[in-house]
């Protein structure tokens, strides 16, 4: 499972306070904490508005660049703020996050594309918005994956992400979603799927407990990454116990390992 941190996003107040100050230590720690939580890319997101956003990125990957070597997720909807973001992180591997079918969107980002391109999140919405049930969605998954890969892109550097909404909002958006992942891995072969996991919670009162559970019925469906929150121990935990139950732990080793050292360890939960 491939895990992406999730805690560097404008849409949290600590991290947008540190965008606008320019606080640089705010996000070093933040990317710190992540990497030696064990996250695989850390997830960056200005979440600023597109006249400050290019610059805003660009800082963030510098400053992250400056100190760690992981890899980076680059999470926005803009195509100049991506190819500039993308050009400072230079060559560490990053993710494109994100293309959608949507025409205008699509268009400005294939060029950023290729067979020796960056691994590229691709969301299962297009000029319609979100479809509304399994079969929709995997229906936009595959058009992605043929326009990817007829601009030279291999299939397993498309992750398709069928789309968390909050269950707050609507009781089926979990279900929509493992139904789509269900469909994405039978229809698909080939093509890894991501999904944003704290997004199932908004809305709702002890959200680590749901994004916990969530996560386990996403990994039962077949999931291949994930953006969380790899900060959160829980979480942690339960992802190694679902690993070893799903017979993805050889001899249940990590498991084991995990227990010997604590970290399996249960906290009280707060949030
Ligand atoms: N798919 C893809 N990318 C994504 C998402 C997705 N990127 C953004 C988002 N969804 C995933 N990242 C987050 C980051 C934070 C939260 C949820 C998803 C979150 N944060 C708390 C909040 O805003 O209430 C944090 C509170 C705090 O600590 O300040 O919920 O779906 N491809």
């Amino acid at each position: 499972m491939i895990m992406v941190g999730e805690l560097i996003n404008g849409s949290r107040r600590s991290i947008a306070a540190a965008i606008a100050r320019r606080d640089a230590e705010v996000i070093l720690e933040t990317a710190r904490r992540q990497a030696e939580a064990g996250a695989h890319f850390l997830d960056v997101n200005a979440g600023t508005g597109p006249e400050k956003e290019t610059e805003d990125l660009v800082w963030l990957v510098e400053i992250i660049s400056s100190e760690l070597e992981t890899p980076l997720c680059i999470d926005s909807p803009n195509p100049t703020a991506m190819k500039t973001a993308l050009e400072r992180a230079g060559d560490r591997g990053a993710m494109i996050n994100s293309i959608t079918a949507e025409t205008g969107r699509l268009d400005s980002f294939l060029p950023l594309v290729g067979s020796d391109g960056p691994r590229i999140i691709a969301l299962c919405m297009d000029d319609e918005g979100i479809p509304g049930d399994a079969q929709g969605r995997c229906r936009v998954a595959a058009r992605l994956v043929e326009q990817l890969t007829g601009r030279g892109v291999s299939v397993e550097n498309i992750y398709l992400d069928p789309l968390v909404t909050p269950v707050s909002v609507d009781g089926g958006a979990g279900r929509t979603t493992l139904e789509t992942l269900a469909a994405i891995k039978k229809n698909l072969p080939g093509a890894r799927t991501i999904c944003g996991l704290s997004n199932i919670s908004f809305g709702l009162p002890r959200r680590r407990l749901l994004n916990r559970n969530f996560l386990s019925l996403m990994l039962a469906a077949g999931l291949d990454a994930a953006i969380l929150d790899p900060t959160d121990t829980d979480l942690m935990a339960d992802l190694l116990a679902t690993r070893a139950l799903l017979g993805e732990d050889e001899h249940c080793l990590s498991y084991i390992t995990a227990s010997r050292n604590g970290s399996l360890t249960s906290r009280k939960e707060g949030t």
